[in-house]
């Protein structure tokens, strides 16, 4: 019987913490823009990438594996963290080459891709949130992007755009409305590519911490646990 009140007291907690902090912001463009929790709590998926036993598809240069620091490689802001976002000792983060840097060779989108989630039952919104510590160049040179598959074909999230580039110096939540496109084989995936040579030498992607669940926010729910 511990598993139908843990949702609850997670989603009270929650509530709590959105009172109080401005920890989470729903990216510019995603349908309704920050909200309160307004489901029941309910996790569909949860990923801390402790390890890979979801089994994810990694494409080149992404990894799963513990979190190591680069430093910064220049003009293209920071380096890799040190440190996952989980409560967890492990560590574990996914990344494209974790601890280095992204090629500049010219390739299309490498991506990250989650195992299908049944979500043909939700009832109501369904959010996908993680944390990103992303460092990109600009387009045309890098772009990335956040899919998610509606049952028929990939539908962009969000995508990178022109200067300045992205510059992530911690771990920040960021939220995407996916309701209008769930399915019984619902995935996500997060992708790099360079489009032109002359791209700076970046550190590229760092996820953790991703949820699909009925509320909008990846808060780290293992730390706010209660027995
Ligand atoms: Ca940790
Ligand atoms: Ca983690
Ligand atoms: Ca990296």
């Amino acid at each position: 019987m511990k598993s139908a009140p843990r949702f609850i007291r997670k989603r009270a907690l929650l509530a709590a913490l959105l009172a109080t902090s401005a920890a989470a912001s729903a990216d510019p463009g995603a349908a309704g823009g920050m909200m309160g929790p307004s489901g029941s709590g309910t996790v569909y998926f949860e990923e801390d990438f402790s390890d890979n036993n979801a089994g994810w598809t990694l494409d080149a240069e992404w990894q799963i594996g513990p979190a190591v620091a680069s430093p910064s490689p220049g003009a293209c802001g920071n380096g890799d963290p040190g440190t996952d976002n989980s409560p967890s000792a492990d560590n574990g983060v996914a990344g494209v080459v974790i601890g280095g840097n992204a090629s500049t060779a010219v390739h299309p989108y490498y991506y990250l891709t989650s195992p299908p989630t049944d979500l043909s039952q939700a009832a109501g919104a369904v959010w996908l949130s993680f944390y990103r510590w992303l460092n990109s160049d600009y387009t045309p040179f890098m772009q990335n992007t956040v899919e998610v598959w509606d049952g028929s074909t990939w539908v962009t999230v969000w995508s990178s755009g022109s200067a300045p580039g992205v510059q992530d110096a911690a771990w920040g939540a960021h939220a995407y409305d996916v309701s209008a496109h769930v399915n019984a084989a619902f995935r996500v995936r997060i992708g790099h590519r360079v489009d032109s040579s002359g791209a700076f030498t970046c550190s590229s992607w760092n996820v953790d911490d991703l949820t699909l669940g009925d509320f909008p926010v990846p808060v780290e729910l293992t730390s706010f646990e209660i027995e």
